[in-house]
């Protein structure tokens, strides 16, 4: 490995962890989380062993799509703290290792955000052109995103007697990125955040900021949005030598591809792989690996520096729009048959541990399989103690009610009235009595303890971030067997997606006499026969990590 190639590349092997200040930890009994709240967690981020937070909106807001709409960019909302505040969990969080990102969110902004109440109020403002107008909608519209709510992307304004885009809820209407002083501004933002520490963004809803639908002249005035995406990344790298731009692109591959700016790498440092998250749910309700082997092998070429961020779980929908309705039908009837469950018509609101119907053995399979393919893992708070939704909470804030700390009144997030919480604890067999931080830290056996465990092997096997992956023939569909091979090391996963035991025939290439496989996750090891051949059992919904050890490797196992 030569340092030109590696270093400084650290989000090529992170662990990412996302969380909502607003539903973390509430320090001073108000009822919401805060930033002094969070700085106080950070212990615990740090134990498990995240090396980026990505911070959800903490933006000032009016709050009607959880903080994603925004009235000032440059600030920090009341209710969650200050700028002091913010910078103190910033440096804090450096101390323990962990690099801070937050969300991006310039596809629009809040109808209360100045620049918006100025334009609408004339059409002499000079704000106006910071938005999209249009006397009448036009014949071709796109769709929109939140179909229970909006039934079309132009919205008229009384007062600016016009219509305006709005790709999402129509009280955040679409900046017009053609014009060159919201460009300006979009910059003077991400200088503002990155000179407060910030080591990147997770950008929202990207290809609906790129996109310049409704602009009657855009072709003249921005013929090419991905040279001002490949802007904003130089210009992120000119004022910050390793920050990242982790994009939110749920498209296919092949378009994903060119928001990398392709082989030159040279736009979107990461991006979710929800092609990847969508097809892993199809396979678990099938119990048959073809489709997500088949979504991991079809992943486009990217540059040396460009990552995949894997999840399974994050704050929105479970979307399963890519799949065709039969598929998704599939999922929903596996994984949440009930209405109530589903939202948009096309994804899940619930989080993985109820999905699974609470099997252990299930659960975490599953986080193994996120944490052995290549990649970079994305874990969203409460994914490492198991918690669960709350389908009183409506659309998707299901997943996101706060953080259970203790078995303690409201879950030790807060000590206000229930009622002043922003969104009520999870009650049942998932609420705080039974899923906490505080039993699991304790418990050895604790799904906290193997989450911990697993990010510590990830950390210790560079190779998933940087390796090359490859589907080992076998002859049991309902196991997903791979490989990630990085120069001289090479680790092979299996991964049972079935409820029956199975024993697993690999040959394996490039075997000497006296190879073996050690099992990185519990005690053990497998001998390779000289022509390669190796048989590894599993228990039902059973998994191995095996590092591939050839005779006088020095390796740690
Ligand atoms: O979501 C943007 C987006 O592209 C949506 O399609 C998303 O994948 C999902 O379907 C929304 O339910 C982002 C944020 O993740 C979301 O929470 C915000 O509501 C949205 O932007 C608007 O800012």
């Amino acid at each position: 490995m030569k340092v030109t190639d590696t270093a400084d590349l650290w989000w090529k092997t992170a662990v990412v962890y996302c969380l909502d200040v607003e539903t973390y930890l509430d320090s001073d009994g108000d009822g919401t989380g805060d930033l002094q709240g969070l700085a106080q967690r950070l212990d615990h981020l740090a134990a498990l062993g995240v090396t980026c937070l990505w911070l959800m909106p903490v933006y000032p807001t009016p709050d009607r799509d959880d903080g994603y709409d925004i009235v000032d960019f440059y600030g920090v909302d009341s209710r969650l703290g200050s700028l002091g505040d913010f910078v103190e969990v910033v440096r804090t969080a450096k101390d323990r290792g962990m690099r801070v990102i937050a969300d991006l969110v310039v596809n629009h902004t809040s109808d209360q955000h100045p620049w918006f109440q100025s334009a609408r109020s004339s059409r002499d403002s000079p704000f106006r052109d910071f938005y999209v107008w249009r006397d009448e909608p036009p014949d071709e519209q796109a769709e929109v995103v939140f179909p229970d709510q909006e039934d079309s992307v132009w919205e008229h304004d009384e007062s600016a007697g016009q219509y305006y885009l709005h790709q999402f809820y129509k009280h955040q209407p679409d900046l017009n990125i053609t014009n060159p002083r919201v460009r300006d501004e979009i910059a003077k933002i991400m200088g503002f955040w990155l000179q407060l520490g910030l080591s990147g963004f997770r950008v929202d809803a990207v290809p609906f900021f790129l996109a310049t639908n409704g602009v009657d002249d855009a072709d003249e005035a921005f013929a090419h949005p991905h040279d001002y995406l490949r802007d904003l990344r130089a210009f992120l790298g000119r004022r910050s030598g390793d920050g990242i731009l982790l994009g939110e692109v749920n498209l296919p591959h092949e378009d994903q591809a060119t928001f990398f700016g392709g082989t030159d790498g040279d736009e979107l440092t990461m991006q979710f792989d929800f092609i990847a998250m969508q097809r892993l749910y199809l396979s678990l309700a099938r119990q048959d690996a073809g489709p997500v082997a088949e979504a991991l092998t079809s992943r486009p070429a990217i540059a040396h520096d460009s990552q995949w961020a894997t999840f399974v779980r994050n704050h929105d929908e479970l979307t399963l729009d890519k799949l065709t309705d039969d598929e998704r039908q599939e999922v929903f009837a596996a994984f949440g048959p009930d209405e109530a469950m589903q939202v948009f018509g096309r994804g899940l609101r619930r989080r993985l541990p109820p999905m699974l119907g609470g099997d252990p053995r299930r659960v975490r399979m599953v986080y193994s399989l996120l944490f052995s393919l290549p990649g970079t893992p994305v874990l969203f708070y409460g994914e490492e103690i198991g918690m669960g939704e709350n389908l009183d909470v409506p659309g998707r804030m299901a997943v996101r009610t706060p953080m259970q700390w203790s078995a303690g009144v409201n879950g030790g997030f807060s000590t206000a009235p229930a009622d002043a919480l922003p969104a009520p604890v999870v009650e049942g067999g998932y609420g705080p009595e039974f899923v906490n931080v505080e039993a699991q830290r304790r418990d050895p056996d604790s799904l906290l303890s193997f989450v911990s465990l697993l990010v510590r092997r990830y950390r210790e096997c560079p190779e998933l971030g940087w390796g090359e992956f490859a589907v080992l023939e076998q002859p049991h569909a309902q196991v997903l067997a791979h490989s990630v091979t990085w120069e001289d090391a090479c680790l092979v996963a299996l991964h049972n997606l079935a409820d029956t035991a199975v024993t697993v025939p690999l040959v394996l290439p490039d075997v000497r006499a006296g190879t073996r496989l050690s099992d990185l996750l519990v005690d053990g090891s497998h001998e390779v026969r000289e022509d390669g051949s190796v048989d590894v059992p599993l228990e039902a919904y059973g998994f191995r990590w095996l590092r591939v050890v050839h005779p006088g490797d020095r390796r740690l196992v």
